[in-house]
């Protein structure tokens, strides 16, 4: 098993059995600007806290697996600019002295739910998901996120798949996949920065209990794979999915291939919305792990 090394509040909670809530760190190297992401790191540790969590950023510092990042990790992630975006298919070269490999390592949601998982840790928060990209049909470009939330028993607290995505090919992809797809307090599948997509989810809950209870239930099965719990963001913030569907038809095209394309992305339209993105983007992280440390007292 890959050796993984715990803060001493982490180290602490698992002594105690305190709900650790997972948090994962691309956001704060890819996909937020400096200095916010540093303020949204900390503060959605605080949200954690204030819900009765422990949170447990993770990342890959200096070839070793941190749960639990110090303040001084969290401002080396955010103003490095060579961090490697870590997933399942190149968590393993970050990891150890072997490789020659950039030995600081952001997680992605898959990666931060392997370790996390490896860990212990049953409950995730996040911003918004990777999934189906539009323009998936020339590129085969689909988010290892979906393959991880079909396998991976950790349930994710986030505000649905990021609106850059295809959002109809995620969804049908997170149905054939088994994935638990569940509303707070909505029944339809939020999209990031916008409240409603007009795509059903599998099911609603309006409590951190009735979301635990789900999450039980599905582990209890035995059958691996997440629940995904879909918190919409906050409605003074929240943006017409319309109006984003412009921003992006306006500058999809030029969009970078790969894993650059959703970094990139986000910060276009950061631009062309004149910051409004960004300020429901920072706003949804931390509302979400508020919920998850909710949800993680609540298990
Ligand atoms: N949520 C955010 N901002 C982000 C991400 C999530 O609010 O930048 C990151 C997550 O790490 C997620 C990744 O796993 O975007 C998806 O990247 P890709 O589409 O390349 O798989
Ligand atoms: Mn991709």
């Amino acid at each position: 098993m890959q050796e993984l090394s715990f803060s001493d509040e982490v180290k602490l909670a698992r002594v105690d059995g305190d709900g650790i809530v997972a948090l994962e760190s691309t956001l704060i190297s890819h996909g937020l600007p400096y200095p916010d992401n540093v303020r949204v790191a900390n503060v959605a540790e605080a949200a954690v806290r204030a819900s009765g969590g422990i949170p447990a950023t993770i990342a890959v510092l200096d070839g070793v697996a941190k749960i639990g990042l110090e303040a001084e990790d969290i401002e080396r992630l955010a103003k490095a600019n060579s961090v490697l975006k870590l997933s399942r298919r190149n968590l393993p070269l970050a990891l150890g002295g072997t490789f020659n490999a950039p030995k600081l390592g952001a997680t992605t949601v898959s990666a931060t739910m392997i370790l996390a998982h490896q860990a212990g840790i049953r409950v995730f928060a996040t911003g918004g998901i990777g999934g189906v990209h539009r323009g998936v049909t020339k590129t085969m470009d689909i988010s290892s996120d979906l393959f991880e939330l079909a396998h991976t028993s950790v349930a994710v607290v986030c505000s649905g798949p990021k609106v850059i995505l295809d959002l109809l090919r995620t969804r049908e992809y997170l149905e054939t996949m088994g994935v638990t797809v569940i509303g707070y307090g909505c029944d339809e599948m939020p999209a990031f920065w916008a409240r409603s997509s007009g795509i059903a989810v599998d099911g609603r809950v309006d409590t951190p209990a009735e979301a635990a209870a789900l999450i039980r239930a599905r582990n209890e099965l035995g059958i691996g794979g997440a629940v995904l719990i879909c918190n919409p963001v906050t409605e003074d913030l929240a943006i017409d999915i319309d109006t984003i569907d412009g921003w992006i038809e306006g500058c999809i095209d030029a969009a970078p291939a790969g894993a650059a394309a959703t970094p990139w992305l986000l910060a276009e339209i950061a631009k062309c919305s004149d910051g409004r993105s960004l300020a429901a983007n920072k706003q949804l992280i931390i509302d979400n792990a508020g919920l998850a440390g909710a949800i993680a007292a609540a298990l």
